[in-house]
């Protein structure tokens, strides 16, 4: 397979980060099997036709059935808001489609393990977009974990800190209402954290959660465009927030370490902090997305005078993907984070194998996910083998 044929469902923020993927690809990793920008598709025709135009894209359809119905697409990616997943990703499954879809995979654990089922029964390669995976700086700090320089892990301290919603005027957007999001900053961006903390140390054992929701009613929306929204100042009509506004998670591991998470859209000052540190017996590692280039490393066996953290700057050709961009010490970004995701996605097809993360990573997760929402329901401690 030397080409990939793209159909692609939602067309907003994820669309336009995924689109960029697709588009960048073939320039900075020429061997790589290409992705072919065949079909956008979305529900509202004129805002999607600008997209396609913008973004680049062959065709664009407003029902997503068209795409499962056409044998000129390969992979169906999935960008739509949360509660659309599943049925998307198991319709394009039955139809012989692989799968790309965004994070959290679906709004329950039952649905993620129906879509993992449905992708395994029809064979078809399916991938999670957990994209800080691919910040070169994260893959330096698996690389480091797996080498063993850093030895046994003692504590993984994650955070992902937002303030988009701080303001109580901004409106009641989908990110905002269970039922679309499934849940809030723990799925949206607890996710993300979990994730890292289980491709970094290692599968979680039990955990226990608190959330809360700040501001319980929103004006209702106009509309959303990434993390920017409408109407809230306008309208005077007010709907509940249904979702958590800041979820704290602690954790033990499988491997004895010990885990705590902070997930929230209420850290003033914070835009993007999605951020750990982990402790081992031979050293410690951190990382904070804002500064996404960075590791900071620590070493036990540095000579005493000259302990301490120091800044590693993962952008030499030592590090992961690194090549195919710029010289050393001219960094990249978010974005370059997707186009990474997808260079995975294409070298599962040359080789023919799952991409990482895929569907079991999502589903993982997921059982995460589920058991701190009911830790937090029944206000006890909640092992991953009892969900
Ligand atoms: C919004 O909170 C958001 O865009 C998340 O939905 C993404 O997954 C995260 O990467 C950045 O923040």
């Amino acid at each position: 397979m030397n080409k990939v044929r793209v159909g692609m469902v939602g067309y907003k923020f994820m669309g336009k980060a995924h689109s960029n993927a697709y588009r960048v690809l073939p320039m900075f990793f020429p061997q790589s099997v290409a992705p072919e920008m065949k079909v956008i598709c979305g529900r509202d025709p004129v805002a999607l036709e600008k997209a396609r135009v913008q973004f680049g894209w062959e065709e664009a359809v407003t029902d997503w059935r068209e795409l499962l119905q056409r044998d000129d697409i390969d992979l169906i990616d999935i960008n739509a808001p949360s509660d659309a997943h599943k049925e998307i990703a198991v319709a394009a499954a039955k139809a012989g489609k692989h799968l790309f879809c965004e994070k959290p995979l679906a709004l329950t654990l039952a649905d993620a393990r129906e879509m993992l089922e449905e992708a395994e029964a029809a064979g078809v390669k399916h991938m999670v977009g957990f994209n800080y995976r691919f910040a070169p700086a994260v893959q330096l700090a698996k690389k480091l974990i797996e080498e063993g320089r850093i030895g046994q892990i003692y504590h993984f301290r994650g955070q992902f800190l937002q303030d988009w919603i701080m303001d109580p005027q901004f409106p009641l957007v989908w990110r905002l209402q269970k039922e679309i999001a499934g849940s809030g900053s723990l799925g949206d961006l607890g996710a993300h954290v979990i994730d890292m903390a289980r491709y970094l140390v290692g599968e979680f054992q039990e955990v226990i959660g608190m959330s809360d929701t700040f501001i319980k009613e929103r004006p209702i929306a106009e509309g959303m465009t990434g993390l920017s929204a409408t109407g809230g100042a306008n309208s005077t009509e007010m709907g509940p927030v249904t979702v958590d506004d800041a979820t704290l998670i602690m954790a033990r591991f499988e491997n004895g370490a010990l885990g705590s998470i902070e997930a929230t859209r209420f850290a003033g000052g914070h835009r993007c902090t999605n951020g750990f540190e982990i402790n081992g017996s031979k050293g410690s590692i951190r990382f904070d997305f804002e500064r996404m280039n960075e590791l900071e490393v620590y070493f036990t066996d540095d000579a005493a005078d000259v302990q301490g953290f120091r800044r590693v700057l993962a952008t030499d050709s030592a590090h992961a993907y690194m090549d195919a961009w710029w010289p050393a010490g001219h960094t990249i970004g978010y974005e370059h984070t997707f186009t990474h995701e997808v260079v995975e996605l294409m070298q599962a097809f040359e080789e023919d194998r799952q991409p990482s993360p895929n569907f079991v990573d999502g589903v993982r997760c997921q059982e995460v996910l589920e058991a701190v929402e009911r830790s937090i329901e029944e206000r006890r401690w909640v092992a991953i083998s009892e969900v």
